[in-house]
């Protein structure tokens, strides 16, 4: 009757197909104005398991509000609970349907989840034509996963009853038995149970037949009916800080056909269009460079004929400086964009743009607009992020001194967790579990973990000596004191801080080479309880050295019997090698007058690894890191060349770059550029063949996105490629400026600053008027940031979405700073103050 009536009411409304609101577009996904139903567009990977990008989701006036909608065997999985494979996706277009078919191996349990079109929504039915294996009674569900952060403030209704939705977790949980608990990845654990054999179990907020979610707002109302079993709301957070409110219902034992069946509404707003986004640098410009802002428009909004540029004057008042007729750029993914080209205002001064009713921050135009935009990430970012240090500003620590307790030998022939793994031997002189000596030493937490990742490791200490040589940068704003392990952010010691930094690397890498023997994967935490660690960096062990003779969580005061040192994992990577090579070679080079000792330690290592790699079979190209061994052996080469002048190094160097460029120009353009000061003039005349065929690749850019940068399509973000694009044309630049032009080095900033898709924030934190406040840090628990990281950016959701949120810190593919990308923003803001402003 009901659904009668809601056929009759759609029905009447004019342009809707079938009476259904929602309908399958080309990108096969559900459409509506302010509303679009996604279902598996996105996949569960097995890298990083459950990312929060997967399964059935919504993106519901322009935002992505659900996700995880799937079968799924916990109340409220976590990142590394298991995720079910796909097997099948059909999309039945006179249905107005899709349907898929999901599997657990690791159970054999095969459910059909469908989404089909109805009235003012869609229906969601899961089947299954075999019951539910028993073990899984009780724990397998149909859930959906709603963003807390769209429902912060916000409340509901369950059957009629009201609540408000938690800021903070505060629910109930309870205590079972291991026995009963579905196995995580690999049979790791993220809850540390202290030895009890026990796990946690949320328990629901509410339950019923009917939830509201928002009634009080209509851009976030979304409105679930079950047809058989209870609605059962649970907030993801009791477990894992970065969970989500989920919805779901039990599949009841024993039956098969339809299991669950939901009606779901999510409410839209009549004639909606979401707001235009100008992206233009918050960073400002100089006077000399092209200044073009690019505005985002729903494909329903019509362009606006006109822009303007109004300054700001000191006594409050404000001056329309520059009005211009837009260009229409064309569609790019979900939205229809326009260029604002203002490079005409070149005064100095403070500014805004207007688009329509709306204005933007205010930025700067001058010369100096980029001279210190670099500093915070050198000064606060990167000891932040110091391991073996205690890291002090003003009156507060940012970190105890953490890891003292390195490292203990992996044992051989494990599956880790973070990307990491022991072969079947461990390949040093160590037991497994045995203490190797030495490590506890200098090195950086890669990202908003806190493992050393060795490759990472290699790249940051090499940009920062790109940038010492090239850039002589000699700022001291940071006290470092190796000797007693100190750190203090605002505290010149007269020594200079890239030095410090590079000092730093460089003692974590020659540690790997003395005690190993070569370089190691990374150092990581053996337990999975450990690796989720949000906070004080130094509380994440007992610092104590572990002993097997005494009982968990048992000490005699210098050693202990919890096993929570760091493991040392030591597969042989042959590229890896080699990217220490060429760290400590170049690295040996900047220390020479900073750390003599140091200094020679590095190039000895260096050699060292080059002639054992020179020496070992060259993997397979499909082995880990294979396919860039070539670039990192040519690019040991080419640095042990400058710094020895041997011969042997620059035929090698030689002998490789002219079929990596052959086979992966774009990969290895940038190590190609790097080398021309060092090799003989017909280098250079060899090279330019490749730097014009380069050069097509920078023009099909223009056309692809109106920001003419590589914007990367992967499940991490593609930041760190703008950079790398842009670091490559800088090179390029140099020794062939008729063929790349200086705009191809100041559109990556231009877009990390924010003139980039979803939103105009800049993207490293704490710089340009509006900028990232919530990253994926350390302190991402408390919705923050950590002064100079720079994010990921836009991630692309398929099939034409991309995303970088801001209330939300916790989708490392957006939001996670990491070491490389932060040394090579420091590089390139450098390069892009040297070529504005003179070298
Ligand atoms: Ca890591
Ligand atoms: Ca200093
Ligand atoms: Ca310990």
């Amino acid at each position: 009757m009901r659904l009668n009536n809601v056929l009759l009411l759609s029905l009447l409304c004019a342009g809707t197909a079938f009476g259904q609101k929602l309908r399958l577009n080309d990108l096969e996904y559900f459409e509506a104005r302010g509303l679009n139903v996604l279902v598996f567009s996105n996949q569960y990977n097995g890298f990083f398991f459950d990312e929060k990008t997967a399964g059935i989701e919504l993106i519901h006036h322009g935002v992505r509000t659900a996700t995880g909608g799937a079968v799924r065997l916990s109340p409220t999985p976590e990142q590394w609970d298991q995720i079910p494979a796909m097997t099948s996706r059909v999309v039945d277009r006179k249905k107005n349907s899709i349907e898929v078919s999901l599997r657990y191996n690791d159970e054999d349990f095969d459910s059909r989840v469908s989404v089909a079109a109805e009235g003012d929504g869609f229906r969601i039915r899961v089947s299954l034509d075999r019951p539910l294996p028993v073990k899984l009674a009780g724990h397998a569900g149909f859930n959906i996963e709603f963003l807390p952060s769209a429902y912060f403030e916000k409340t509901y209704f369950m059957d009629g009853r009201g609540g408000v939705f938690p800021i903070h977790p505060s629910g109930n949980a309870e205590v079972r038995p291991d026995r009963e608990k579905i196995p995580q990845f690999n049979g790791y654990s993220t809850f540390d149970d202290r030895g009890r054999g026990e796990f946690l179990v949320p328990q629901p907020l509410a339950a019923g037949k009917s939830l509201v979610l928002a009634p009080e707002d209509s851009e976030r109302y979304v409105k679930i009916q079950s047809a058989a079993g209870d609605l059962l709301l649970y907030d993801g957070r009791m477990l894992a800080q970065n969970g989500w409110f989920v919805v779901r219902s039990l599949i009841p034992a024993g039956k098969t056909g339809t299991v669950v069946d939901w009606y779901v509404v999510p409410k839209t707003i009549n004639e909606w269009t979401r707001k235009p986004v100008i992206g233009f640098s918050q960073a400002g410009y100089h006077p000399a460079q092209e200044k073009t802002a690019v505005i985002e428009l729903d494909r329903n909004d019509s362009l606006l004929e006109t822009a303007s540029v109004i300054r700001v004057m000191p006594d409050g008042s404000a001056v329309e400086k520059f009005r211009t007729t837009l260009r229409d750029w064309g569609r790019y993914l979900r939205y229809r964009y326009a260029t604002f080209d203002f490079s005409s205002v070149k005064d100095d001064g403070l500014y805004y743009i207007r688009y329509g009713d709306q204005q933007t921050e205010t930025f700067p135009i001058g010369a100096d607009v980029y001279r210190d935009v670099w500093h915070t990430t050198l000064d606060i970012w990167f000891p932040v992020q110091m391991d073996h240090m205690l890291v002090r500003e003003a009156y507060r620590i940012w970190h105890g001194l953490p890891f003292r307790d390195d490292a203990l030998q992996a044992p051989p022939n494990i599956r880790h967790f973070d990307g990491y793994w022991m072969d079947s031997t461990t390949n040093t002189k160590y037991r497994p579990l045995e203490h190797i000596p030495g490590l506890d030493v200098g090195g950086w937490f890669d990202a908003g973990d806190f493992d050393i990742e060795t490759a990472h490791h290699c790249t940051a200490v090499m940009s920062f000596v790109d940038t010492w040589e090239q850039f002589g940068v000699d700022r001291d704003q940071t006290f470092i004191d190796q000797q007693t392990r100190y750190v203090d952010i605002h505290h010149p010691d007269g020594e200079l801080d890239l030095l410090q930094q590079i000092e730093h690397g460089t003692l974590q890498l020659v540690a790997q080479q003395k005690s190993v023997g070569f370089a190691v994967r990374g150092i990581n935490f053996p337990h999975l309880y450990q690796y989720h660690h949000l906070g004080d960096g130094s509380t994440l062990t007992d610092n104590l050295l572990y002993n097997p003779r005494l009982k968990p969580y048992e000490s005699d005061g210098l050693t202990s019997g919890t096993l929570d040192d760091r493991w040392v994992f030591t597969p042989r990577i042959p590229s890896l090698n080699y990217s220490s090579a060429a760290a400590l070679a170049a690295a040996s080079r900047a220390l020479k007058s900073f750390n003599r000792a140091l200094s020679v330690e590095a190039l000895m290592y260096a050699l060292q690894a080059w002639d054992s790699e020179q020496n070992n079979t060259r993997p397979p190209a499909g082995a880990f890191g294979g396919r860039f061994t070539g670039n990192a052996e040519c690019n040991a080469a080419l640095q042990l060349f400058i710094t020895t002048g041997e011969k042997r190094f620059s035929q090698e160097f030689d002998a490789l770059i002219w079929h990596l460029l052959d086979t992966a120009l774009a990969w290895n353009i940038a190590l190609a550029a790097k080398a021309v000061p060092h090799m003989p003039a017909e280098y250079r005349s060899r090279l330019e063949k490749y730097v014009r065929v380069y050069r097509t690749s920078i023009e099909k850019l223009a056309h692809e996105n109106p920001y003419g940068v590589p914007i990367g399509t992967r499940g991490w973000a593609g930041n760190y490629e703008v950079v790398s694009w842009s670091i490559a044309n800088y090179l390029l630049n140099r020794w062939y400026p008729d063929i790349i032009g200086k705009e191809d080095v100041y559109r990556g900033l231009n877009y990390l600053f924010g003139c980039h898709p979803y939103s105009n924030l800049s993207f490293v934190a704490g710089v340009g008027t509006h900028s990232k406040k919530r990253t994926y840090g350390s302190n991402r628990a408390d919705f923050s940031f950590i002064a100079g990281g720079v994010v990921p950016g836009v991630l692309f959701l398929k099939p034409d979405y991309l995303e970088n949120k801001e209330d939300w810190p916790f989708l490392w593919g957006e939001n996670e700073c990491v070491i490389d990308i932060c040394a090579d923003y420091i590089f390139l803001a450098n390069a892009q103050n040297a070529l504005l402003n003179g070298r």
